[in-house]
């Protein structure tokens, strides 16, 4: 199968994140994007093609204008206020302030338009957020044109952004993108299998109430885990969207055993749903060495998880999300996909 790749995510370099009370180094950072390259490469998976470039015109699809207006202008307005390092709100309008007033100054514009203090912006964090969206724009297109599967090595991440926010390492949602494109360019149903350890909020708040896209999560139970506030079992859609939400949260300490019976249960839901194309928002934080998460799955386990998904036989376009055990990323990523290869 076919990787799309870009250089330019690894401007977004250098980050800052608030974990345990500290401000510590970003887990996501350059080295994930390039071990999975490096994977790519020496597992021979297939050619490795630049993205062309984009207008966002996609990306207002399923964001809110004034949201991709703004993520190009912080890094200028956070140098123009004399600040350096990591762009991080602060504060946000939760239950009971006001979130329909857009703040007219920078900390109050960042606390609109995010959900945690998680998605930090450095120098080059746009440029790496708008190639990352150029990358899934070319995966797409090559699933468009007759690929069976493609892969879009993104990065940053997308599955945390909503509609009109970011947060959790994300900006711009690259697996709704590519949903909505697709149904853009005449897909009738489009599936979103999100096997990130995170729930997928974003990609949840983005098509919930829609039955044109179905949200496949699997996830870590956010009574326990991050992101909380959205992942329920009982979360199934609204309106016309009810019944085409399914969240599968699972408990600290999952192993492949239980997680794979959750995946099962996902894939008979999914194949009768019948889509067009599989989106696989693909993390690998599942992994029992992922530092920042409480699941169990081995490295052998990666490529059955490809298998099963190669079993739906149905166009695939592969979209890389979470994963922080760098030593072991590129065989876990490429696992999956070396295993749909078969
Ligand atoms: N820093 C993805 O895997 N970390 N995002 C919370 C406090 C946030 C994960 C712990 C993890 C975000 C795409
Ligand atoms: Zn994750």
């Amino acid at each position: 199968m076919k990787t799309v790749y870009s250089p330019l995510h690894a401007g977004h370099a250098g980050t800052m994140e608030l974990m345990s009370g500290a401000i510590m180094p970003g887990f996501e950072k350059p080295s994930r994007a390039e071990i999975i390259k490096a994977r790519v490469e020496s597992e021979k998976l297939g050619p490795i093609l630049a993205p062309e470039v984009h207008d966002l015109a996609a990306a207002k699809r399923v964001h809110k204008a004034d949201y991709i207006d703004f993520l190009p202008t912080v890094y200028p307005e956070w140098e123009a206020l004399g600040r350096s390092g990591s762009a991080i709100p602060y504060t946000w309008p939760t239950r009971g302030l006001r979130g329909d007033v857009v703040p007219a100054t920078l900390d109050g514009k960042l606390g609109h338009y995010s959900f945690d203090a998680g998605a930090p912006f450095v120098k080059g964090t746009w440029e790496a957020i708008k190639s990352s969206y150029d990358v899934v724009m070319t995966g797409a297109k090559l699933v468009k044109n007759g690929e069976r599967a493609a892969f879009a090595l993104c990065r940053p991440p997308g599955h945390h952004a909503g509609a009109g926010f970011m947060g959790g390492y994300c900006y711009i949602n690259n697996a709704a993108v590519a949903a909505q494109w697709f149904l853009d360019q005449g897909a009738k149903r489009i599936a979103i299998l999100d096997v990130d350890y995170h729930h997928g909020n974003g990609t949840q708040e983005i098509f919930y109430a829609r039955a044109d896209v179905q949200v496949l999560n699997l996830h870590g139970d956010p009574m326990v885990e991050y992101p909380y506030f959205l992942g329920h079992a009982d979360e199934d859609g609204e309106g016309a969207g009810e019944g085409f939400n399914i969240n599968y949260p699972l408990p600290f300490g999952t192993t492949w055993e239980a997680w794979n019976a959750a995946l099962e249960d996902a894939c008979a839901k999914l194949a009768a749903y019948a889509p067009d194309v599989v989106v696989v928002s693909l993390g690998v934080d599942t992994f029992e060495k992922d530092p920042i998460s409480q699941f169990k799955l081995k490295s052998g386990d990666y490529p059955k998880i490809g298998a099963r998904i190669a079993r739906l036989n149905l166009p695939t376009l592969f979209v890389m999300e979470g994963g922080y055990a760098v030593d072991e990323i590129g065989v876990n990523a490429v696992g999956v996909l070396t295993g749909f290869e078969g």
